[in-house]
């Protein structure tokens, strides 16, 4: 089978709450038309992501998974204050369509789910 690689912009927001940050580390899926693709680790190089208030950017070669549909982000937990609150995601798909995937929750730390399925918001913007 044919391999077909293709860029994903992916945008993280770490709301601006106390402890809000985290330093677990963190993975997205990509679900679409032409299946699932990932999990990939979000993370930056001599980068300390998803702190407080931050917004992080990344960007994924990988496999297109076709039209978005929507997305897992799991986090594995790890770290002092590891609970991590994330407002949203914002992903810019292999087609260059933007989707908004709001969340506004924690996730891990104990006072949230360390792995969430996210759908698109219907007008497609994060604020
Ligand atoms: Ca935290
Ligand atoms: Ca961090």
């Amino acid at each position: 089978m044919e391999v077909k690689l293709a860029d994903y912009q992916v945008q993280t927001k770490t709301g601006d709450v106390h402890n809000g940050g985290t330093n677990a580390n963190v993975f997205i899926t990509f679900h679409g038309s032409d299946g699932a693709s990932g999990p990939y680790e979000l993370d930056t190089p001599g980068e300390n992501n998803f702190e407080q208030g931050d917004l992080d950017a990344f960007t994924l070669h990988v496999d297109n998974a076709g039209a978005l549909e929507s997305i897992d982000i799991q986090m594995d937990d790890t770290g002092t204050a590891s609970g991590w609150y994330l407002q949203w995601v914002r992903v810019t798909d292999p087609s260059n369509t933007q989707f908004c995937f709001p969340y506004g929750g924690w996730m891990g730390g104990g006072d949230g789910p360390t792995q969430v399925n996210l759908k698109p918001s219907d007008s497609g913007d994060c604020n």
